[in-house]
């Protein structure tokens, strides 16, 4: 049976958190790195496979899946073979889970997007304090999630923590994480630096990702 397919950047936190679900369940995936800067997602063949043209994508077999959370979710109930633990079947594990995506989706990464992608592609200077303090606010939240558990659903790691991580870990140079009023999220952030494959597969690209952030701030900004 051949691979599936990744169309991904490792620049791309939502890539990175398909990355390393692949690679806690132990998936090979046929690897297309998409250059974002060149427009490679703007083809009218990528348009077609992603209507929504973003990265990640999956090909499988005949069927093409969209957005980070639901791939995967997907890789690890097709694919996951001892850790299903990572998308738990009981429905109210799973549904917290899911929830944990949603905060990813609709509030860590889309405020990521609302500081990042002005600066890299529109070449705006606004790194305005009020979008930095909105990021902090979701650190808040994900404090709260923490308070009494080591992993954003529990004592289990999930896909939940590796969408979430490969956002804030791309984002908290801009927008740091205070180690008084946010001690669990970086305790945590060391937890899964443990994980054998994190540096390789996150780090790297989170990395990468802050530095191209910050030239282009300050190239905007005419320094
Ligand atoms: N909710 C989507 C967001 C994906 C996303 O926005 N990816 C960015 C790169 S990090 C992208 O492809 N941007 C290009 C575009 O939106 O045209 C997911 O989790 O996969």
């Amino acid at each position: 049976m051949s691979k599936p397919i990744l169309y991904y950047a490792t620049l791309s936190p939502p890539s990175r958190a398909v990355l390393l679900t692949a690679k806690a369940i132990g998936l090979k995936l046929e690897l297309r790195p998409i250059n974002l800067i060149k427009g490679e997602h703007l083809t009218p063949e990528f348009i077609k496979m992603n209507p929504q043209h973003t990265i990640p994508t999956l090909l499988d077999g005949d069927d093409t899946l969209i957005d980070s959370h639901a791939i995967c979710a997907y890789l690890v109930e097709k694919y996951g073979k001892d850790q299903q633990q990572l998308y738990p079947k009981d429905l109210v594990k799973r549904a917290n889970v899911d929830a944990r995506l949603h905060l990813d989706s609709g509030h860590l990464f889309a405020r990521l997007r609302f500081l990042y992608e002005p600066i890299l592609y529109y070449g705006s200077t606004d790194c305005s304090i009020d979008k930095i303090a909105y990021i902090q606010k979701c650190y808040e939240i994900l404090e709260n999630f923490l308070k009494d558990q080591p992993y954003l659903c529990g004592n289990e790691l999930t896909i939940a923590d590796f969408c979430c991580a490969a956002t804030v870990t791309s984002v908290n140079d801009a927008a740091p994480i205070d180690e008084f009023k946010f001690p669990k999220v970086l305790a945590w952030l060391k937890l899964l630096a443990q994980l054998p494959y994190y540096k390789e597969i996150n780090e790297t690209g989170a990395e990468e990702l802050k530095t191209i952030f910050k030239d282009k701030l300050a190239a905007n900004r005419g320094k």
